[in-house]
């Protein structure tokens, strides 16, 4: 099975460097845009591919890109922006492709600026991604010194230049259009949406923002064509994708394989099964602002159309697992807190609910619980849910509380009936 973004990638090893990324093919896709293909051929290709957006929408990538103005009257500059801050709770895979071979991110933003006719770029990189700034730093440095970035690329009269810009470690900023205003030095507050940015991004002018992973596949996309991304798969949605597991399972890490290969094959095969005395309870399946699978689910593939009709999103594919020795109230009132914490305070239902789902969360996990909390909490699953706040972050937060609430209600009302939690002479997670 062919591996296209982590072919190149050796764990504890420095990433390539540009001579020995050229060396394997690096860049080509970029000498074959620039001397074949047209800008809306390049749309056109990815549009076919399928390739859709693995920062946890799964948005078609090629359709978003059609929508931003081309031709002599369209605004100018155009943008273009990495979005590299990952900050979604057990999501540890960009981190991967950014520190093992950021010459391919490189390559796959000039395919989309190129795409898009962008003349500038942005990679909005996470704080904590200390090793991750230093290799991009001298990637672009590498790849601006080769002509790869900067004016007049290889000679063909498209320019783009590339900057890094590092954010200051708030979750909110992985919103696409915080993100913008983040970029453009004011407070991270989501934008009303339409406009989307694809047509009034940064500073008013299109913009499009790309996940990490995302790019990383454009390259391979170029240089390989359409149906062979397709026959990665294992699915209806095309190519690979890096998929991740954490929690008590004997190998957590992330690894890349087909879409559509099943969560048990993941689980099993890959991170090894369950720890020794420790069962399988739940999985979140792409970060924690997903809705939770149970044992009934592990036969799904995971692809965006399965895991949607199990009532969850693929979103980013790192999975996180619940054992049956981590209580379900505590874990659910873990990720509140963070989500709680990290509300941009712009809209009310996500300032006020979520803080307020904190508190009767933590009262239950105290054994503070009253009956009809249940019933406020499943309340707030509705009233924080979509299209009563500004952005995504409440509505996802909804997300593993009210499948909690459905698949461990149990485990809720003993905590209330027995004035304890029945977990709590065992681990716990600690906040
Ligand atoms: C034009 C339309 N464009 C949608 C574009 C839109 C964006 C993309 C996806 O949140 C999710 C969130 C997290 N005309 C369009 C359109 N677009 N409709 O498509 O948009 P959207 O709104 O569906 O999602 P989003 O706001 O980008 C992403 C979930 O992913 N997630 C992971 C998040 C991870 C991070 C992180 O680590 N930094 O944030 C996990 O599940 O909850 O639901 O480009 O413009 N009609």
């Amino acid at each position: 099975m062919e591996l296209p973004l982590t072919q190149h990638i050796v764990p504890g090893r420095k990433p390539l460097s540009l001579k020995e990324y050229e060396k394997v093919g690096g860049y080509q896709s970029v000498r074959k845009i620039l001397k074949a293909m047209t800008p809306v051929e390049v749309q056109t290709l990815v549009k076919d591919s399928n390739l859709k957006g693995r920062g946890g929408a799964g948005f078609n990538t090629g359709l978003k890109w059609s929508f931003v103005p081309m031709g002599p009257e369209a605004a100018t500059p155009k943008y273009l922006v990495a979005n590299a801050d990952e900050m979604e709770p057990g999501t540890f895979k960009d981190r991967l492709l950014l520190e093992g071979n950021p010459h391919q991110l490189i390559e796959g933003m000039i395919v989309a600026a190129y795409a898009i006719q962008a003349t500038i770029s942005y990679v909005f990189l996470r704080w904590a991604y200390k090793l991750a700034a230093q290799e991009i730093t001298q990637a672009i440095q590498e790849a601006q010194e080769a002509g790869y970035l900067g004016e007049n690329i290889l000679g063909s009269g498209f320019s783009l230049e590339m900057h890094l810009h590092t954010g200051v470690g708030r979750y909110m900023c992985g919103e696409e259009t915080a993100l913008l205003n983040a970029l453009e030095g004011k407070r991270a507050n989501p934008r009303a949406k339409p406009p989307f940015p694809q047509v009034s991004g940064l500073y008013g002018k299109p913009t499009i923002v790309n996940n990490v992973e995302t790019l990383c596949n454009l390259p391979h996309i170029v240089n390989n064509g359409a149906e062979w991304f397709k026959g990665l798969s294992q699915s209806p949605d095309s190519g690979t994708k890096l998929f991740g597991v954490s929690g008590r399972v004997k190998k957590p890490g992330c690894w890349e394989l087909p879409i559509g290969t099943t969560i048990r094959e993941i689980l099993e095969e890959y991170a090894g099964g369950m720890q020794d005395g420790y069962l399988f309870k739940g999985l979140l399946p792409g970060g924690a602002s997903t809705d939770f699978l149970v044992e009934e689910h592990l036969d799904l593939p995971m692809d965006y159309g399965s895991i949607q009709s199990a009532g969850s999103r693929m979103g980013t594919g790192t999975m996180i697992i619940l054992d049956d020795q981590t209580c379900p109230v505590g874990f659910v009132h873990n990720l509140q807190h963070f989500f709680a914490q990290e509300s941009c305070g712009f809209c009310t239902p996500c300032r006020e609910g979520l803080p307020w789902v904190e508190k009767i969360l933590l009262a239950i996990d105290r054994g503070e619980g009253k009956p009809e909390h249940l019933l406020t909490l499943d309340f707030h699953t509705k009233y924080l849910g979509p299209g009563n706040t500004f952005c995504a972050l409440a509505p996802g937060a909804m997300e593993p509380l009210q499948s909690a609430l459905k698949y461990f209600r149990e485990d809720f009302e003993r905590h209330i009936h027995e004035h304890h939690c029945p977990w709590s002479k065992v681990w716990q997670p600690s906040i």
